[in-house]
């Protein structure tokens, strides 16, 4: 049995939506960030970092724990077969597209968020800092989806990973130059439409309601 300890967030998203893609059964563990659950000692076993997501797959013998939205991707894409090739210029591409959300995207527009809407003070130089680096990444998206459907040919982990950091992106702009990554915004239709999606978004949703009371 897989065991996910997530949020709802667009970290937390990712590994309910690749679940959901596989058609794979699990149990959902929902870890409140703001009540600081994911800094208990039960969870830091499951990931020493002390963030959602996280997985533990239950095997006979032993049990398999994952952290990292990412290498939570690729181990329930190599267990099923599923959203990424298993050689060739196409798992090459899905990959990188795959570590640019990783190491671009999540840690940008996190940080823009942050600072944003979250941070206690106002400290415009943060703010503007992490708001063009995370607008120039959203550029670099809707160049290379301007003659593609998906990130990296068929879709993939790589549009998984990147959806809901976008997705927030977008909203985030609001009417403040959304309209010009217009081939980023079908592409998050395209993907937000899929029937798999949606159902992890409702999932988390109602699971983040029930916990919260
Ligand atoms: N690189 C990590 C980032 C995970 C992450 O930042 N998770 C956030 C929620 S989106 C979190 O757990 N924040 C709580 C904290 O930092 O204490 C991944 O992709 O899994």
């Amino acid at each position: 049995m897989i065991n996910l300890y997530t949020w709802q967030t667009p970290n937390g998203e990712k590994p309910v939506i690749m679940l959901e893609e596989c058609g794979l059964d699990y149990r959902l563990h929902m870890i409140d960030i703001s009540g600081g659950e994911q800094k208990t000692p039960d969870f830091l076993a499951i990931n020493p970092n002390g963030k959602i997501p996280a997985l533990v797959e239950q095997g006979e013998a032993s049990n398999q724990r994952v952290f990292e939205s990412g290498s939570i991707l690729i181990y329930l894409a190599e267990k099923t077969g599923k959203f990424l090739p298993s050689q060739g210029p196409e798992r090459v591409e899905t990959l990188s597209w795959t570590f640019f959300q990783v190491g671009n995207t999540g840690p940008m527009l996190g940080q823009w968020h942050h600072f944003d809407s979250a941070a206690d003070e106002r400290l415009p130089y943060a703010i503007g800092r992490y708001r063009d680096e995370s607008i120039r990444l959203l550029g670099v998206l809707d160049s290379h989806l301007k003659d593609r459907e998906y990130l990296a040919g068929d879709y993939s982990i790589a549009d998984i990973i990147n959806f809901g950091w976008v997705r927030s992106g977008i909203s985030g702009l609001k009417d403040q130059g959304a309209g010009q990554f217009s081939a980023l915004m079908d592409w998050v239709e395209r993907v937000g439409s899929r029937p798999a999606v949606k159902t992890a978004l409702d999932k988390l949703d109602q699971a983040k309601r029930a916990k919260s009371g």
